[in-house]
């Protein structure tokens, strides 16, 4: 039954997806003035909830309820507000906004820690190559040679953050104390159909998937498409389209896992011209790292074997390996409390997506709360959640930080 929180949770995500870099579509990419835009919003709404608001060197935004004295842990609750190329506008958004809401519903209540509402900017990881890179800051695991990391239009992260408003100096604020760190909750839409099937508004996640990711390069040579015969051509797109064929295949065969080519670029770009560059990424998961580091084996040496056969270049620059991560059994059972304490029944399930609580377990015990979404789609503008679902997750997250607080 959809509630006061669940319409004002639908508002507030509706309200947050107004800001894109792509009128008529959602894209909000990392540091970009939609960005900007988006965590302006969102300080506003954590302002409303009685948060005092900050912003982070890397532009995460930071609502913080002190603790009953100094000293005392932190509970941080959050997710991303960046998004991928034309998005669908819960992916991240729901978990910041229902912090919000959270922290609003329990404004009066005493807590014996201080609590956290954060929304990450770098989740998605689709304008620079990086891994999670704001909310790793946390765990103290950003990697300082990502600043040199280069968007399409050769726009280094550092560049880009300084324009922002960032301080690429210092990043090495951000990171937390574990010993005050109490533990993270993530609320976010499940991006699979296994709570719709079994028709249930929440479920606990138990363990994220691992990814591999990579941005590769075939060279051939450019010629001239009306001369050149077909024996003699260097094509780094043909190769590349049988290499794609080779990812697919693997990423079918594996156990439990997937590989996905997202992503194709081709040099320079005419159709009578035998393309000199072909450019393509790796997305390669697997709930296991033993089989995902045997996938990724096999797909990066089929495709040096196919670049070898066919006269070619391939170069691949690897810039995510993050393992499989489990979540916190006693955050889980929070969750599962909280749960049943606002009327619903949940189930545990693993993660396929990756999520900013893959980094922040390097920090603190991490557990999500996933919502069921209409059909299971996601990273695509027909995502959608009900204003019912969001009122449990809202309900679920107050619930489970009350038993977190009663210990
Ligand atoms: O790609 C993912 O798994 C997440 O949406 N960043
Ligand atoms: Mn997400
Ligand atoms: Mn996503």
């Amino acid at each position: 039954m959809a509630g006061e929180l669940g319409a004002k949770a639908m508002a507030m995500i509706a309200d947050l997806a107004r800001h894109t870099d792509e009128p008529g579509r959602l894209t909000r990419l990392y540091l970009s003035p939609a960005h900007q835009a988006c965590a302006e919003a969102t300080a506003g709404l954590m302002r409303n909830a009685g948060l005092a608001v900050s912003m982070d060197p890397l532009g995460t935004v930071v609502g913080r309820r002190e603790g009953p004295a100094p000293g005392a842990k932190t509970l941080l609750v959050g997710s991303h507000i960046d998004s991928v190329v034309n998005a669908g506008i819960y992916d991240g958004p729901l978990g910041v906004v229902c912090g919000i809401l959270a922290a609003d519903v329990l404004r009066g209540e005493e807590l014996p820690f201080a609590l956290e509402v954060l929304a990450f900017g770098d989740e998605e990881n689709v304008r620079f190559p990086t891994s999670l890179a704001s909310s790793s800051a946390l765990a103290g695991d950003f990697k300082p040679e990502w600043l040199d990391g280069e968007d399409a239009d050769g726009v280094t992260l550092r560049e880009a953050l300084l324009a922002f408003g960032g301080d690429p100096e210092r990043i090495g604020e951000i990171s937390r104390d574990p010993a005050g760190t109490l533990g993270y909750l993530e609320v976010h839409i499940e991006q699979g159909p296994v709570l719709e099937a079994k028709d249930l508004s929440v479920g606990v996640v138990t363990a994220i998937n691992g990814a591999t990711r990579s941005r590769c390069t075939v060279t051939g040579m450019a010629g001239h498409a009306g001369t050149v015969p077909m024996g003699m051509r260097a094509d780094a797109l043909a190769a590349a389209a049988e290499m794609v064929s080779l990812v697919e295949a693997a990423g079918a065969k594996a156990r439990d896992a997937v590989a996905t080519v997202g992503v194709l670029e081709v040099s320079p770009g005419a159709l009578n011209v035998i393309p000199a560059e072909a450019r393509f990424t790796l997305d390669i998961r697997a709930p296991d790292d033993a089989v995902r580091a045997a996938l990724v084996e096999e797909i990066v040496s089929g495709c040096a074997a196919i670049a070898a056969r066919r006269g070619v270049g391939f170069a691949e620059a690897r810039f995510m390996d993050q393992a499989a991560t489990a979540m916190d059994e006693s955050l889980i059972r929070a969750l599962e409390t909280g749960a049943g304490r606002a009327g619903y029944d949940a189930i545990r399930l693993p993660s396929g997506a990756g999520h900013d609580a893959v980094a922040t377990a390097r920090l603190c015990p991490s557990a999500m709360l996933f919502v069921r979404c209409e059909g299971g789609i996601s990273h695509n503008p027909a995502e959608a959640i009900t204003a019912a679902d969001a009122e449990a997750a809202v309900r679920t997250l107050v619930e489970a930080i009350r038993a977190i607080a009663r210990g």
